[in-house]
Parts: structure tokens; C-alpha cells; sequence
């Protein structure tokens, strides 16, 4: 065992850390004020090849490790949470259902697309379907070699610059995840429209959508898998989508750390820097603590992907640790800033409203240990 990242990983970590520098991280704060991502943002990570980072080298893409890949989200996600999102969403949850259950036709059509640049987003959730994602009520009804598509999506990722969506729906009539299919939809798909931008607490330089699909034709050849497999398709992608955000968590949880620190020995109380005080102190040292722990756990569920070994709990583990953890990390952070932690002027109070969706996306804290739980109670009862 060691803990070093090796020359590949290392070389991705730096070529990103100075993007993020140079190209996200002047421009956070006013993506997070105006709800927007510049286009030429988009393009220039297109031009990097961060839409291919999972995908395999035939499909145009990086084919970058998991643990490279939860380094890479580490960087993005310390720069911007929202901008992170954005890659993460299309390189797991969107490229994983069509790379591992897509017919070879449509990987060959379309996983090129995605790897150069155009967006996925994955539709699962619905107003009545969270936790509960088999409960979900959008119908697909077979028609000779097409299904149609009826319902309506909510809090779609990239909704508004996705040219592909991942949709979960249901054989009409049927009542449990066996009846669940999962589809590849096309953006211009008649019938597939953006209902609503939602206005969030944090993550806003990432769009969140209502999507509503209201007769939408696919060809039976964009089915994922086979009939009744889309619940098994959603819940494996979200395993991988799992890791993904506790990296996301760490990348938050460092530059709230970073901020707290550097704070700390400029700001002075009682005649020294409030970092020298042991109050101050003891608060960085359980943000530094906490998150390296945390990190452990994301490796390990990343280098148990890689080996291609379950990763179900240990994702599962990594992702409510971590996200916990850097949510500790960013009211720590908020508290060591005092006054001005609380206004915009200084970005943890930005760190602070993005960390909070880690707790509740691809699966909320509350699953995360229903999930563990059910696999420590499998392994040892
Ligand atoms: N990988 C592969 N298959 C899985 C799986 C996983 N991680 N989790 C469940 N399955 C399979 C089960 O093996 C079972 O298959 P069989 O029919 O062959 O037995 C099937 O799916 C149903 O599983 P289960 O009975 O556990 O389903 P539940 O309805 O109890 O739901 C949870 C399981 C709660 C874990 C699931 O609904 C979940 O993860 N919910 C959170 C959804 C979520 O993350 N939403 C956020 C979306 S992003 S905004």
C-alpha cells in the first residue's frame, strides 16, 4: 500500500489545479452572483478534454483512472463548486448508463459526441421520487419500434446545455423497479422541453432544470440495456456519481481550509493571529483531520472501482463522510472568518451555501446509511 499518486496523476492534478487558477477561480464569485457560466468557460474546458475524462480512448476521451479522475474533481470543485457539477453530472451519471448498457451502434454515435464536448445530464428524481427513486411516475409506452416518453423530471443537472438526457420511466401499469426502463433522449426530441430554472442556494454558476416530456418519440435502439433493467442502470450509475461528490465535498472542504487558514495568521485578536490561539487552532486542526480522512475513504471506493471490485458501501461511506465532513469544514470556516465569513465579499461564504447540496444529491446522507447499513448487515448478520 502506499499513498502517493503516481506520475499520470500527479501531471492531471497539476494541469488542472493551474486551469482552475487561471481560468475558474477569477471568475467564481461573479458566476455565483449572476446564475451564469460563460460560454467561453465551457469551451476552453471542452478544449481540455475534461467532458472525455472517463471516457475510453477509442470514444475520443482521457480514459483518466477513478483516482485520477476524484483528483481532478477535487480541483474543479475547489474553484467552483457549480462548474465542477457540471463535469462530474456528464462524466458519470450521464456517460455511465450509455458506455456500460448502450447498444456498440449508439456508443459508436454518440460517445464521441459527449467525449468532445456535447453535455449529458441524467433524469431520475421526479416531485413525488426522490429517496425513493423506484417510485418514479414517468411512463414510456411502446409503440411498434419507438417509446413514448410522458412525464416530468425535476432537478436536472446541465438541463439547459445538455444535448443528451438519461431518463428513467416506467412501463405504464407497472408498480415496482422491474418496470423501470432507461432511454437515451436527444435534446431536440419533440415533445422534450426545459420547464423551469430553478434559483438555488448555492452551486449557482450550474444550471438545475424541470424537465417535461410531454410525447417524446425515441427509437427502441435508445433503450439502455433491457427492458426493466433502468433501476439497476440509475443505481449503479449513481455508485460511480457517489464518489464523484465526496471528491466534490473534499475540493469545498480544502478551500475552506486554505481560506480559514490563511485568515487566521493575517487576522489579529488579543495582540497575536487568531491561528497562534489555540481556540482558532483546534478548529483547523479537525477541518485538516476530517478531511484527510474523508479523502481515504474516496480513494479507496475510487481504487476499488479501478480494480473492478464492488464499491457500493465504501462509495456510499466516502460520500457521507466526506460530504459531512466539509460541511463542518465550511461552518468552521465561516465562524473563524467571524463578520466577515457572513458577506459576500469573501468566497467562504459561497463555499458555505455550495458545500450543502453534497448532503442531499445523488442520494441523501439519510440513504448513504440506509445503503451501508443494509451491506454491513448482508456481510456480518
Ligand atoms: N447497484 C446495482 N443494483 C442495485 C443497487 C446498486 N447500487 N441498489 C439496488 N440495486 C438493485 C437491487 O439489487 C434490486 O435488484 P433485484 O430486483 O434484482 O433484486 C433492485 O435494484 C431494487 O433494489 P432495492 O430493493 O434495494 O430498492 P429500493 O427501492 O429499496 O431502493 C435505494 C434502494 C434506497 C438505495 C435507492 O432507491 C436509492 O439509492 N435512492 C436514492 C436515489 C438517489 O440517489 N437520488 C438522487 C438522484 S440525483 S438528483
Amino acid at each position: 500500500m502506499h499513498f502517493d499518486l503516481n506520475e499520470n496523476q500527479t501531471m492531471f492534478r497539476d494541469m488542472v489545479r493551474d486551469f482552475a487558477k487561471q481560468e475558474i477561480m477569477p471568475i467564481a464569485h461573479q458566476m455565483d452572483v449572476t446564475r451564469e457560466m460563460p460560454d467561453d468557460l465551457v469551451e476552453k474546458i471542452k478544449a481540455n478534454g475534461f467532458f472525455g475524462l472517463s471516457f475510453p480512448e477509442e470514444y475520443g476521451g482521457l480514459d483518466v483512472d477513478t483516482i485520477t479522475y476524484g483528483v481532478v474533481v477535487e480541483e474543479l470543485a475547489r474553484a467552483s463548486a457549480g462548474v465542477c457539477i457540471m463535469v462530474t453530472v456528464h462524466n458519470s451519471v450521464g456517460y455511465y448508463p450509455v458506455a456500460g448498457f448502450g447498444s456498440e451502434e449508439l456508443k459508436r454515435e454518440i460517445l464521441p459526441r459527449m467525449a468532445a464536448g456535447e453535455i449529458a445530464a441524467f433524469c431520475v428524481s421526479e416531485a413525488g421520487a426522490g429517496s425513493d427513486a423506484a417510485s418514479l411516475r414517468a411512463t414510456a409506452r411502446k409503440e411498434g419500434e419507438e417509446y413514448v416518453l410522458d412525464g416530468s423530471k425535476m432537478w436536472v443537472t446541465n438541463g439547459t446545455r445538455a444535448a443528451f438526457f438519461v431518463v428513467l420511466a416506467r412501463n405504464p401499469g407497472s408498480t415496482d423497479h422491474r418496470g423501470i426502463h432507461a432511454f437515451l433522449v436527444p435534446r431536440d426530441t419533440p415533445g422534450l422541453s426545459v420547464a423551469k430554472k430553478e434559483d438555488k442556494m448555492g452551486l449557482r454558476a450550474s444550471d438545475t432544470v424541470v424537465i417535461d416530456l410531454d410525447g417524446a418519440r425515441v427509437p427502441a435502439a435508445n433503450r439502455l440495456g433491457d427492458e426493466g433493467d433502468g433501476f439497476r442502470i440509475g443505481m449503479t450509475a449513481l455508485d460511480g456519481g457517489r464518489i464523484g461528490v465526496a471528491f466534490q465535498a473534499l475540493g469545498i472542504g480544502r478551500a475552506c481550509l486554505e481560506a480559514a487558514a490563511k485568515y487566521s495568521m493575517v487576522r489579529e485578536q488579543f495582540g497575536k493571529p487568531i491561528g497562534r490561539q489555540p481556540v482558532i487552532g483546534n478548529m483547523i486542526a479537525d477541518m485538516g483531520t476530517e478531511l484527510d480522512a474523508a479523502r481515504l475513504l474516496a480513494f479507496r471506493a475510487a481504487w476499488l472501482k479501478d480494480q473492478g471490485r464492488r464499491f457500493t458501501k465504501e462509495a456510499a461511506m466516502a460520500k457521507v463522510f466526506a460530504t459531512e465532513a466539509a460541511g463542518r469544514a465550511a461552518d468552521a470556516a465561516v465562524q473563524i472568518h467571524g463578520g466577515y465569513g457572513y458577506v459576500k465579499e469573501y468566497d467562504v461564504e459561497r463555499y458555505y451555501r455550495d458545500v450543502r447540496v453534497t448532503r442531499i444529491y445523488e442520494g441523501t446522507s439519510e440513504i448513504q446509511r440506509l445503503v451501508i447499513a443494509r451491506e454491513l448487515l448482508r456481510e456480518l448478520a
